[in-house]
């Protein structure tokens, strides 16, 4: 085979491997291969110094040629290799800006909180104190001090979480002996104030309280309170009605109307319930309230003179008033809560509505 056929062959076969070229290193592979330094064109040409002298010119501008065809081909290929993988990152790492973004809603104070913080804004309101105190107790301020006898049922480990058992501890002792528990009201931060600060005492209590309920749709074993206190010289179960009448309408409307109906609690004496007049039916009767015309929202009497015992406060001198009532209570009876729990599952689209 001549110098001129070898040429065109390996030219031929050369633009068929560039055409076949799947990327960029394939492609500069087979440059090296045939146009490098050691490549088998110049390994064709080195064959030239045999050829007779009038042969060499044709071989040389053929050897030219075919160098220049196979470097515009690799030129035309690179073009062509670099275009597709550009194309194919910019198709991998688009972005579809006509595309809805990601809503991103802004969190918000828990139902539970809100209200909460409007009860303490009425009451601050009034001139009262907040005051706060630890979630786990001792039995003395939770129940003792509150004039809980020894054998109330409140005190049973199936009502109540205890944290600190000494049993182990106490010897001859036989059933469990606790004297650390969960709070299971916030009465006990008002024995606590009671205990630093003389009267008059004004305070409002917000706080966590722990029950051992099952949760169901009207009972969770956490839930918030919100209690409050006034120790004055000369109160009186009127200035326990008239402050609660004035709550009532602050936080449920001017219109509603409240009453007391007799009750017990080991605090307190005379103890009382109240109710507020139906804000669906005014009092006519509803499904609300269950055709009575009054919704029950808090629980409150006058401090049982065994409770200023236990702080040194003498009930000759001083008279005072408490009341409690559930937090979750309160949001349920305000926006028809079918179910406490929806307030602990953390579903926003739930929790958002307030
Ligand atoms: C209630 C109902 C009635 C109450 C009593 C006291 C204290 F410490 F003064 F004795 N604190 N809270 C009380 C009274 C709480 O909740 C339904």
């Amino acid at each position: 085979m001549s110098i001129i056929d070898e040429l065109e062959s390996l030219k031929a076969e050369t633009l068929a491997r560039i055409a076949d070229a799947a990327d960029l290193a394939v492609l500069d592979a087979v440059r090296v291969e045939v146009l490098g330094k050691k490549g088998s064109l110049t390994g064709v040409l080195r064959g030239l110094g045999a050829l007779p002298a009038e042969d060499r010119p044709a071989v040389g501008k053929a050897s030219n040629e075919v160098r220049t065809a196979l470097e515009q081909a690799l030129d035309e290929r690179k073009a062509l290799l670099a275009d597709v993988a550009l194309s194919a990152r910019v198709a991998a790492d688009a972005i579809d800006v006509t595309l809805p973004g990601r809503k991103r809603l802004p969190g918000r104070k828990h139902l539970i909180n809100q209200i909460t913080d409007e009860v303490v804004d009425i009451f601050t309101g009034l001139g009262y104190a907040v005051a706060e105190g630890p979630e786990a107790e001792l039995d003395y301020y939770n129940f003792t001090a509150l004039n809980h006898p020894p054998t109330h049922p409140a005190r049973s480990a199936t009502d109540t979480f205890y944290v600190r058992d000494l049993s182990e501890e106490v010897p001859g002792q036989t059933g469990p002996v606790t004297d650390v528990l969960l709070r299971t009201h916030t009465s006990p931060v008002q024995v606590r104030v009671m205990e630093r600060q003389k009267p008059p005492v004004y305070v409002i209590v917000p706080g966590r309280v722990y029950r051992r309920d099952i949760a169901d749709p009207s009972h969770l074993p956490q839930f918030h309170q919100i209690e409050g206190l006034a120790v004055d010289e000369g109160i009186t179960f009127g200035d326990l009605k008239g402050t609660l009448d004035y709550v009532c309408k602050e936080l449920f409307g001017k219109d509603r109307k409240t009453r007391f109906r007799p009750h017990f609690f080991p605090f307190t004496e005379p103890s009382a319930e109240v109710d507020v007049s139906c804000g669906i039916c005014a009092g006519s009767g509803c499904r609300f309230c269950k055709y009575t015309g009054w919704q029950e929202i808090l629980g409150c009497g006058m401090v049982d003179p065994n409770v200023f015992g236990y702080v040194d406060i003498d009930p000759e001198v001083h008279t005072g008033f408490a009341f409690g009532m559930g937090v979750e209570r309160i949001a349920a009876l305000r926006y028809d809560i079918p179910d406490l729990r929806m307030l602990v599952e953390g579903d926003m689209r739930f929790l958002r509505q307030f």
